[in-house]
């Protein structure tokens, strides 16, 4: 493979850098503008001197290491340690790429440490979550597909799904054999009633859990001045929107951010909806019905002034909470609703109703499978293993059972990126930062 080069980490100012490369030509090409020869580097290693591309000394670096297959890759990599400059950076990546590396694309060293077998493809896609995360939770739910935990409560299912198979390949194979284990279309029912089961469970399990990656879009919506900006700065604990006792002050969409129960919320302010002339705050208005389109949760606060009927049916049919703002001052308050004052910061009564309503409190990080991939391909196993369950019951031949077995089969080395490695990796990788 060819040599690849990229900045592993931030691109920005910092103690130090770190620039990656990998490929077999890795250590020849590092020697080229290093002080030292490290074509004859053991297994792993760590090396001190300097970065020269013939003409000065660009920098002191540490240097790491690793042979084929000891590395990240599987291949040939060197890591260098430098200052964190950017024009350092720049100045070693241009002289490795003078010297005959290439610049990696986005999740290139992923990408080879899969092809070559290091990781699966949970394994892969589980780094690129984690770099992603933004909570404790999210962190750790990748933490468990990196380690390959995940992908270990995927292999008994596949591991029943491929014996059932081959028991009933042999009957079909070899039926002169009297000593081959006759398997009955009961048999046949129940094995493949337990793994829909298991997989139903895992597809549960994903589903519930995927919330801690993909988090919750939430709009706040409501009239001009009941407070929606002040509210949205009381969640974040920031004073991110401007807020003044003007209707109207809002126009852009505000958004924030915050973790409830592990679980990032990513808020939407919008401008107070309400007939208006202002050719500006229409434009911000109809920002705002957009964003009630997309969100999960809709926020309708409601404030002294009470409910507008014709505001309330632009959401109704959606997921919502009202809000009622401005505790402070309500004199009438009825015991069933959320009474929340987001001057005083007094949101405890509005984050309970959001757990409530978003069912975030039935849900714990575990091993799960839960992007839209890994989804679609359980519940494409899933609807296989009911073919050859209905296929069974009503008794029909016994290769039609074994053709969706087979079809479940292969769906279930898609999961881990077992079959057709080149066909799959493209896509998913893209999504990855140069240098992972
Ligand atoms: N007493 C009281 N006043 C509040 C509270 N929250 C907001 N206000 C006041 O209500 C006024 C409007 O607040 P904003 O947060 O700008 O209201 P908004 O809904 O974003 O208004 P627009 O952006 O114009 O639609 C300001 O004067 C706030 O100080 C509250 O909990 N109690
Ligand atoms: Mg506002």
């Amino acid at each position: 493979m060819e040599t690849i080069v990229a900045l592993a980490s931030a691109p920005m100012k910092s103690a130090l850098s770190i620039i990656r490369l990998s490929g077999d030509d890795c250590f020849n090409v590092v020697s080229k503008v290093f002080s030292k020869d490290l074509t004859k580097t053991k297994k792993r290693d760590i090396h001190f001197g300097l970065i020269n591309d013939g003409y000065k000394d660009i920098d002191q670096v540490v240097l790491l290491t690793y042979v084929a297959p000891h590395s990240f890759t599987g291949e040939n990599s060197v890591e260098i340690m430098c200052h964190g400059s950017m024009l350092i950076v720049n100045e070693i990546i241009t002289a490795l790429i003078q010297n005959g590396a290439r610049m990696a694309v986005n999740g290139e060293f992923s990408s080879r440490a899969y092809l070559n077998g290091k990781i699966d493809l949970i394994q892969a896609e589980g780094i690129n979550d984690m770099i992603n995360a933004t909570s404790e939770e999210a962190k750790d739910m990748s933490m468990y597909a990196l380690t390959g935990e995940t992908s270990k409560i995927f292999l008994p299912i596949r591991k029943n799904i491929g014996e059932l198979l081959s028991k009933i390949e042999v009957n079909i194979d070899y039926p002169e054999y009297e000593d081959i284990e006759e398997i009955s279309k009961t048999e046949v029912v129940r094995v493949c009633s337990k793994i829909k089961a298991d997989l139903k469970d895992l597809i549960d399990v994903g589903e519930k859990n995927r919330i801690y990656l993909d988090g919750v879009k939430v709009a706040i919506v409501g009239k001009p001045n009941v407070g929606k900006s002040s509210l949205l700065n009381a969640l974040i604990h920031e004073d991110k929107a401007i807020v003044t006792e003007i209707a109207g002050t809002t126009r852009d969409i505000v958004e924030g951010r915050f973790n409830l129960n592990g679980v990032p919320v990513y808020l939407y302010d919008t401008a107070g909806l309400h007939e208006s002339e202002d050719k500006i705050e229409q434009i911000g208005i109809n920002k705002a019905k957009e964003v009630i389109n997309k969100a999960d949760l809709i926020l309708f606060v409601i404030d002294e002034t009470g409910i507008d009927d014709d505001l309330f049916n632009l959401i109704k049919d959606k997921k919502h909470l009202l809000v009622y703002n401005k505790a402070d001052i309500l004199k009438v308050k009825d015991g069933h609703n959320i009474y929340v004052s987001a001057i005083d910061g007094d949101v405890k009564p509005l984050l309970d109703g959001m757990v409530k309503m978003l069912e975030l409190d039935g849900i714990s990080v575990k091993p799960s499978f839960t992007n839209t991939r890994q989804l679609g391909l359980l519940k494409n196993i899933v609807n296989h293993i009911d073919l050859a369950i209905k296929d069974a019951e009503n008794d029909e031949p016994t290769d039609l059972i074994s053709a969706s077995l087979m079809i479940a089969y292969n769906y279930s080395l898609d999961l881990l990126g077992e079959s057709n490695k080149n066909d799959l990796t493209d896509e998913i990788f893209s999504r990855f930062c140069v240098g992972k």
